[in-house]
């Protein structure tokens, strides 16, 4: 089965790359086998995270890189990572509404993934997804993820080419700079330009970039995604990174591989853990209600308990 769908994906065919990202998605082991069939084909797409403050403009920003790299002829994948985080709830209708400009044109794909898969997997389901795009042949994928939560910024942290979007106005770009992830930016965008506070925040982020003595500096580049100004030059600034070659990206890509690693491994762990210990968590919480236990002395004795099958004392 895997392999036969595994050709579809790779011969583009929409119905096959929608259902494969579905299995990837929602069936680990045939995931596995279909990861592991498309393998061979997986790399060649520059991947591009996009994060940085709810409502910032990622959502537009990248409806209009898609376009224009549609004008080009290039085919363009999209994983939009939807938090889990209250939040920015709200963010997965925002979407559907922003992508609809490119609804009907194969040349598109826009798939909405969770940030933390049922395992608590951070960064397996946007990742595999990209890797079913990319096996496709869709390049570039851009991952977008709101840059809210640790997990949510590795996914886009984990990206070929990093874009940290921000906006003027609220204090969420501002802490967005305090935060640390402005460190991991490729490329910093003020997007919203039309806005008031733009040049300033330009400024402030062109000054704070300068402060820091790292070899490669990010650039400070400004949009205005709902009107597509300087869309092309963020655009541009992006292919220039690509031109550089998979190469360029070995260590990237090898921070990435690492990390899902990690994740598979934590997550079958926890799965294995929590399989042979269901009853006795029952039982400790019933008894940190009871008041005769604590949550942390009750992690000790799970965390004690070697035997899947030997009783908590
Ligand atoms: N004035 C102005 N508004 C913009 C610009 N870009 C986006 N917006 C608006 O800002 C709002 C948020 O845009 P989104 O693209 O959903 O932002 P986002 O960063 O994807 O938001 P989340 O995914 O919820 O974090 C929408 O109402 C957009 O129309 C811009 O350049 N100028
Ligand atoms: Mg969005």
């Amino acid at each position: 089965m895997a392999n036969a769908l595994a050709d579809r994906v790779r011969a583009a065919e929409t119905v096959a790359v929608a259902r494969a990202l579905t299995v990837v998605e929602n069936d680990l082991e045939a995931g596995a086998a279909l990861l592991a069939a498309l393998h061979g084909s997986v790399g060649r797409a520059h991947r591009v995270g996009l994060t940085g403050p709810p409502g910032a403009g990622k959502s537009t920003l990248v409806s209009a890189l898609a376009r224009g790299w549609r004008r080009d002829g290039r085919r363009v994948g999209v994983v939009a990572v939807d938090p889990t985080s209250p939040f920015s709830g709200g963010a997965l209708l925002g979407d559907r509404i922003r992508m609809t400009e490119h609804a009907g044109d194969a040349g598109v794909f826009v798939r909405s993934v969770a940030s933390r898969g049922a395992g608590g997997g951070l960064s397996r389901g946007a990742h595999d997804a990209a890797d079913v795009l990319d096996a496709a042949g869709f390049d570039p994928v851009m991952l977008e993820t709101v840059g809210v939560g640790q997990g949510e910024v590795a996914i886009a942290a984990a990206a070929d080419t990093v874009v940290v979007v921000v906006a003027p106005g609220g204090g969420d770009s501002v802490q967005a700079m305090k935060s640390g992830i402005l460190e991991i930016a490729d490329l910093i965008v003020v997007n919203q330009s039309d806005r008031e506070g733009a040049d300033r925040l330009v400024a402030d982020l062109e000054a704070a970039v300068d402060l820091r003595a790292q070899p490669t500096q990010p650039r400070v580049l400004r949009t205005t995604a709902t009107e597509g100004e300087g869309v092309d030059a963020l655009r541009a600034a992006i292919d220039e990174r690509a031109a550089a070659g998979a190469e360029a990206f070995r260590a990237r890509r090898e921070a990435r591989a690492l990390a899902r690693i990690r994740d598979e491994v934590e997550r079958r762990r926890g799965r294995e853990f929590w399989a042979a210990r269901g009853a006795a968590l029952a039982c400790l919480a019933a008894e940190v209600v009871d008041g005769t236990t604590t949550v942390a002395a009750a992690a000790d004795r799970l965390l004690a308990k070697r035997a899947p099958d030997e009783a908590v004392d």
